[in-house]
């Protein structure tokens, strides 16, 4: 029995409802489930009528989320338990009403050296949550400052609720971003906007950031987690293999060259034609009925 298997079953599951009062009320049409794990900084559940969707939540509440040294380990530990859950098709990453995240924790790096950064290989594992197999979708509620806005960048789609924030303030604590600020927002929302963000450490509202494409749509706060459940079901409801084909070849997209992307696009695109998944899905069209993938 694999480990993910095991596990799944030695959570115990209650009712979404018995969710901290803290939370947002919960949505009456989807079915959640609640994980406990041995997380000290996460809330896990399963969510959606088909509990497809898993849903990652940071809850280190004192310090809005700031990402210490455990709440990421923590955080890579459940993206890699959703990952090898096979009954899972996307990953909600959320945080609370007041902060996705507000940075790294600046109490926990203030003493670090260059040589201790070198020598611990500081945050190096960051890099796991942009190598999720699985598509995370990141459901931003108020601040996502620092590492908290390079963390909702790591994930593939952003949703934002109303009063989310987004800014890269290292500037004004003397130090610059180091986990990808610099180079995934350049890329996003391309350079003036990026350097003005980064020089200045100015925060962007929700609807700045809809508009500059940092985030793909903006809801109520009290609706993002559910809009972002239903995104993770319709995705979920296609073949897991060609989702997995399809976010490898945007993520290319930033690697690349043109030439070498729409090579690349191009080899996986006739490679989609090996799997049953793809005859499947046309056949299903034809057919005029809802294709049953097999992930095979
Ligand atoms: N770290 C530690 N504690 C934090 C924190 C943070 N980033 N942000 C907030 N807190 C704590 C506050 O100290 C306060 O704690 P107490 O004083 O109550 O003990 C509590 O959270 C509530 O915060 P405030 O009292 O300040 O709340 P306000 O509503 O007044 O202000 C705020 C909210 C988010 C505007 C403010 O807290 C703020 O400016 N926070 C700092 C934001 C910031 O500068 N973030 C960037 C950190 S640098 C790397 C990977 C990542 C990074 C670097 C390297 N590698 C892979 C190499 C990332 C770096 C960063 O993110």
């Amino acid at each position: 029995m694999s480990v993910s298997r095991v596990s799944q079953i030695l959570f115990s599951r209650v009712s979404y409802a018995a969710r901290k009062p803290q939370q947002f009320a919960a949505p009456v049409f989807r079915y959640y489930s609640y994980q406990t794990g041995n997380y000290e900084f996460l809330k896990l559940e399963t969510a959606g009528e088909k509990k497809n969707v898993g849903i990652v939540t940071l809850n280190r509440p004192k310090v809005l989320n700031a990402l210490c040294d455990q709440l990421m380990n923590e955080i890579i530990r459940a993206l890699k338990h959703f990952n090898s859950d096979s009954s899972i098709a996307a990953i909600v990453l959320t945080g609370s009403e007041k902060a996705f995240a507000a940075g790294a924790d600046i109490k926990e790096m203030k003493d670090n050296s260059y040589a201790s950064n070198l020598k611990l290989n500081f945050i190096a594992d960051w890099n796991v949550v942009a190598k999720s197999r699985k598509p995370i979708i990141a459901a931003v509620n108020g601040y996502a400052l620092g590492g908290g806005n390079e963390l909702a960048m790591m994930c593939d789609i952003i949703y934002a609720g109303d009063k989310a924030k987004f800014s890269q303030p290292e500037i004004a604590i003397g130090t610059i971003p180091g986990a990808g600020g610099t180079q995934r927002l350049t890329r996003v929302i391309g350079k003036s906007k990026a350097m003005e963000m980064i020089l200045t450490g100015n925060m962007i509202s929700a609807e700045e950031a809809e508009k500059s494409g940092l985030v793909s749509k903006v809801f109520p706060a009290d609706k993002v987690v559910e809009e972002a459940v239903k995104l993770g079901e319709k995705i979920a409801s296609h073949s897991q293999l060609i989702v997995a084909i399809a976010k490898e070849a945007v993520n290319a997209a930033y690697e690349t060259t043109l030439q070498q992307g729409l090579l690349f696009e191009k080899r996986l695109f006739h490679s989609t034609f090996s799997l049953a998944d793809r005859k499947e899905g046309m056949a299903a069209f034809l057919e005029k009925r809802s294709p049953r993938y097999t992930n095979q």
